[in-house]
C-alpha cells in the first residue's frame, strides 16, 4: 500500500464480521448537486459500504414513504418529512446527528449544514471500518468554529518546512492543472472535520494575484468545496509598494486601501466563499504596519475592511511578531515577551472580523514550552491557537513524534484568568470569554509524497489535530488507536504496538533533544534539525540557553530576569516566578541555575541531562524492535518504509545523545556519575581509520562528531 488514502482506506472487514451487519436497500441523499457536500457524503457512503462491507447500494435522490433499511443523508432543513426534526437535538454550525437506530431499520445522518452531513457520513464509515457496529444515537458538535490548516507552500512548488515532497497546489510559479491530489487532500481534511485551508506560505508572494493564479485559486476552491472546505490565502503586507507600484503600503493611506479592496474584489470574483486572509507582518525582518509607524491593529483592520463586504471572511493576524536582531546581552530582551508586548494594549482596537493567531508557545514550536501568555491577555480580541503538525523542531518527519499528548497538555492548561477556571481549550473555543468566532489552526506541510507528510506514522498528527480541534477533551491514546485501526489494521498487536511507540515518542524525543524546558537543542539558525546546542546562544533568534561554565537556563522571572512570568495571570505567574513551584520540565525555561542545582527528583541538572539523553536514546532503540513485530501483519511496503525511518531515528538519537552530553560536559567539566559521557574506550574514531577515497574533515557543530572530525 502506498499510504495515499491515509486513514480512509476502508479496508474490507473479514467476511465473517461483515456478514453480521444489516443489508441496506438504498442510500437516500437530499442533494442532487455535485458540488454539495451532502452529495459527496452519499457517494462516500456508497463507496465505503462497498469497500468495507462488500455491499453494492444504489443512491436515490427521492425517498419513498415506506422506505426501509436506507441510509438517509440530509441537512436539518432538507430532511425528508418522515423524519421528525423534533427528534434531533440542537446542533451547532457544522454539527451532525447520527442515529443508527432510526425507525424502519434506517440510519439517519443529519447535518446542521451540508458540511455537517458529510462529517456525519465519515463518522459512520470510520466506525464501520473499525468493525464497530455499536448502535449510536448522538449529536456531535464542534468545540470551535475555526478549524483550519495553514499550508506553507511556495509558488515555485517548494514548501517551507515541508518534508513530504513538492506542493500539491503550486509548481513553477503557478497553480497546478491537475487537481487529483487536492481532492484527495480535501477528503482527508474533511473526514476529521477541518473546514478551511490557507493554501500558500505565510511568507507570501503576491504573484499569487496574477490572472492565471487567480483562476488557479478558483480551481482549488472548486475542488475543495464539495468536501466542505473553504480556502484562504496568505498575503504579503508590502505588496502595494513592492508589486503594486504605489509609493507606500501604509495601512492608513487611501490608495493602499483601494489597492487591497481591488485585489479582494478580484479574489471574490473567482472564489466567492473565500474564508479570509492570513497575515504575517513585522516578523523575522518582514515589513508591516510598524514599518509605516502604524499600529498592528491599523494593519489588521485594513484587511478586515477589505473583506467586510463579502460576508464572513476573517483576517487571521499572526501574533508571531518579533525582531530577531535583539540584543542578547540584555536579560530584558526576551523573544518570549514579544507577543504580549506588541498585542496586549491593542485589545480593544481590532475590528470584529480580525482574529489574532497565536503560536501555542511563546517562542516557536519547541519540544517543550509553557503556553503562550498572550492566550490569557486578549479579552475582547478573538484568538486562534496555532499548532504545527509539521515536525519542524521535532525531527522533521525523519523522527516520529506523535503530538496529540503535547497539544492536550497545552489545551488542558488552566490560565486562571481573573482567578477563574480558564482552560486554554475553553479560551480558544470562545466559551470562556464569550467570543463568537475563534478556534484553531495548524501549520501543515503535506506534499505530493505518497506518505503525504514524509513518514507514514507522522500522518497520525493530522488525524489527531482534526479530532482534537473538534473535541479537545478527546484522549490521545484512543485517537491513535482509532487511527491505527483505520490506517493499518484491526489486529491487536498492530494497534498496541503503534499506540505504544506513539505515546512514548514525545517523551523520548524530549529526552534526547532538550530537557527541563531548555527547548529543542537543534540548529537554531536555519535548519532546525539535528543537535547543535552551541548554536542556541549568541544570536538574535532568541532561543537562548544562556549556558556558561557554571550555570544554564533563561531567567524569565520578575525578580532578576526578563519579567516574562508577569505576563501570565497572577496565579500562574506565582508558580513560574518561584523556582520551587516551577515544574522541573520548565525549570530552565524560567530560571537560570547552576548545573549542580538539585531537581525535585534529587538529581542535579547536569546529571539529569546526562541521564535523560541516555534514556531517550536507549528508548529510541526500542522503536525499530517494537515495529519489527508487525512484519507480515501489515503490508510490506509501509512496513519497510517505517522500519527504515525508525532505524534511522534510533541511530540519530545516539548522535543527539552524545552531541548534547559532550557539549555540556565540555562547558561545565562536571563528570557523569555513571562514567559514560566523553568516555568511549570501545570506539574506533573515524578520523583514526584509513579508507581510501576519504579525507578527514572538521564537522560543524564539532560536538556532533567524534573529536570534532
Ligand atoms: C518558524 C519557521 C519559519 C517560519 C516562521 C513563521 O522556521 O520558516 O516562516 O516560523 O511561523 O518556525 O512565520
Amino acid at each position: 500500500e502506498t499510504g495515499i488514502d491515509g486513514w480512509l482506506r476502508y479496508a474490507a472487514l473479514p467476511a465473517d464480521i461483515s456478514s453480521q451487519y444489516r443489508r441496506f436497500s438504498s442510500i437516500f441523499v437530499s442533494e442532487n448537486i455535485k458540488t454539495s457536500p451532502v452529495y459527496t457524503a452519499g457517494k462516500e457512503v456508497q463507496d465505503g459500504l462497498r469497500r468495507i462491507l462488500g455491499q453494492e447500494v444504489g443512491i436515490s435522490f427521492e425517498i419513498d414513504s415506506n422506505h426501509t433499511s436506507a441510509v438517509i443523508i440530509s441537512t436539518i432543513d432538507t430532511s425528508p418529512t418522515t423524519l421528525s426534526t423534533a427528534q434531533v437535538p440542537k446542533l451547532k454550525e457544522d454539527g451532525f446527528w447520527l442515529n443508527t437506530q432510526a425507525e424502519n431499520d434506517c440510519i439517519h445522518i443529519i447535518g446542521q449544514n451540508e458540511r455537517g452531513a458529510l462529517y456525519g457520513a465519515f463518522e459512520y464509515l470510520m466506525r464501520l471500518a473499525q468493525g464497530n457496529f455499536e448502535p449510536v444515537t448522538a449529536a456531535n458538535n464542534p468545540s470551535a468554529p475555526i478549524r483550519w490548516v495553514n499550508q506553507w507552500d511556495n509558488l515555485d512548488g517548494s514548501i517551507e518546512r515541508g518534508y513530504g515532497g513538492l506542493s500539491i497546489f503550486f509548481r513553477d510559479g503557478e497553480v497546478v492543472e491537475d487537481m487529483t491530489r487536492v481532492a484527495q487532500f480535501a477528503r482527508l481534511l474533511s473526514s476529521v472535520r477541518l473546514n478551511a485551508v490557507v493554501v500558500n506560505n505565510v511568507n507570501a508572494n503576491p504573484k499569487l494575484f496574477s490572472k492565471t493564479n487567480l483562476e488557479g485559486l478558483r480551481r482549488i476552491a472548486d475542488t475543495m468545496r464539495p468536501w466542505g472546505l473553504r480556502i484562504g490565502i496568505s498575503l504579503y503586507f508590502d505588496s502595494p509598494r513592492e508589486f503594486g507600484g504605489l509609493p507606500t503600503s501604509d495601512p492608513l493611506d487611501p490608495d493602499v486601501n483601494n489597492w487591497w479592496t481591488d485585489i479582494t474584489a478580484k479574489l471574490y470574483e473567482k472564489v466567492p466563499d473565500l474564508i479570509g486572509y492570513t497575515i504575517k507582518a513585522n516578523s523575522e525582518g518582514q515589513p508591516g504596519p510598524l514599518t509605516y509607524n502604524r499600529t498592528l491593529a491599523d494593519g489588521a483592520n485594513m484587511f478586515a475592511r477589505a473583506l467586510k463586504p463579502y460576508g464572513d471572511g476573517v483576517v487571521m493576524y499572526r501574533a508571531f511578531v518579533y525582531n530577531h536582531h535583539l540584543d542578547e546581552s540584555k536579560w530584558s530582551n526576551d523573544r518570549a515577551n514579544a507577543a504580549v508586548e506588541y498585542f496586549k494594549d491593542l485589545d480593544d482596537q481590532f475590528d470584529d472580523n480580525v482574529i489574532v493567531q497565536i503560536k501555542w508557545g511563546p517562542i516557536d514550536f519547541q519540544v517543550r514550552e509553557p503556553p503562550s501568555p498572550l492566550l490569557a491577555n486578549l479579552r475582547k480580541t478573538k484568538v486562534a491557537i496555532e499548532f504545527q503538525v509539521a515536525q519542524e523542531y521535532l525531527g522533521q518527519q525523519s523522527h516520529f513524534v506523535y503530538m496529540a499528548p503535547l497539544w492536550k497538555e497545552v489545551l488542558d492548561f488552566d490560565m486562571r484568568i481573573d482567578g477563574k477556571p480558564s482552560a486554554i481549550r475553553d479560551i480558544v473555543s470562545g466559551e470562556r470569554l464569550n467570543w463568537s468566532r475563534s478556534g484553531y489552526t495548524t501549520v501543515l506541510n503535506i506534499g505530493s509524497d505518497n506518505t503525504w507528510i514524509g513518514h507514514h506514522l507522522s500522518l497520525s498528527n493530522l488525524y489527531a489535530y482534526g479530532r482534537m480541534t473538534w473535541d479537545p477533551l478527546s484522549d490521545p491514546t484512543s485517537i491513535i488507536q482509532d487511527w491505527t485501526r483505520l490506517t493499518f489494521s484491526l489486529n491487536k498487536t498492530v494497534v498496541d504496538t503503534v499506540t505504544k511507540i506513539s505515546m512514548e515518542s514525545w517523551p523520548t524525543y524530549e529526552n534526547y533533544s532538550g530537557n527541563l524546558g531548555i527547548q529543542t537543542l537543534c540548529d537554531i539558525i536555519y535548519t532546525h534539525y539535528g543537535p547543535s546546542p552551541g548554536s542556541q546562544d549568541g544570536n538574535g533568534w532568541g532561543q537562548w540557553t544562556r549556558a556558561n561554565a557554571t550555570s544554564i537556563g533563561m531567567d524569565r522571572t520578575v525578580a532578576s530576569g526578563s519579567g516574562n512570568t508577569a505576563q501570565y495571570p497572577q496565579e500562574v505567574a506565582k508558580i513560574y516566578e518561584n523556582i520551587e513551584t516551577t515544574p522541573d520540565n520548565l525549570l530552565l525555561w524560567f530560571h537560570h541555575v547552576p548545573y549542580t542545582h538539585r531537581l525535585k527528583s534529587g538529581k542535579t541538572v547536569i546529571q539529569h541531562f546526562y541521564d535523560a539523553h541516555y534514556e531517550g536514546a536507549a528508548h529510541a532503540q526500542t522503536f525499530p524492535t517494537e515495529w519489527a513485530k508487525l512484519k507480515g501483519l501489515i503490508d510490506d511496503s509501509r512496513f519497510e518504509n517505517v522500519a527504515f525511518k525508525l532505524q534511522y531515528q534510533a541511530g540519530h538519537a545516539i548522535v543527539w545523545r552524545d552531541s548534547v552530553n559532550n557539549f555540556y560536559h565540555g562547558k561545565c567539566g562536571i563528570a557523569d556519575e555513571k562514567g559514560r559521557v566523553a568516555n568511549y574506550p570501545w570506539r574506533i574514531e573515524a578520523e583514526n581509520m584509513r579508507l581510501s577515497g576519504y579525507t578527514v574533515v572538521s564537522v560543524t557543530p564539532a560536538e556532533a562528531a567524534s573529536g570534532g572530525k
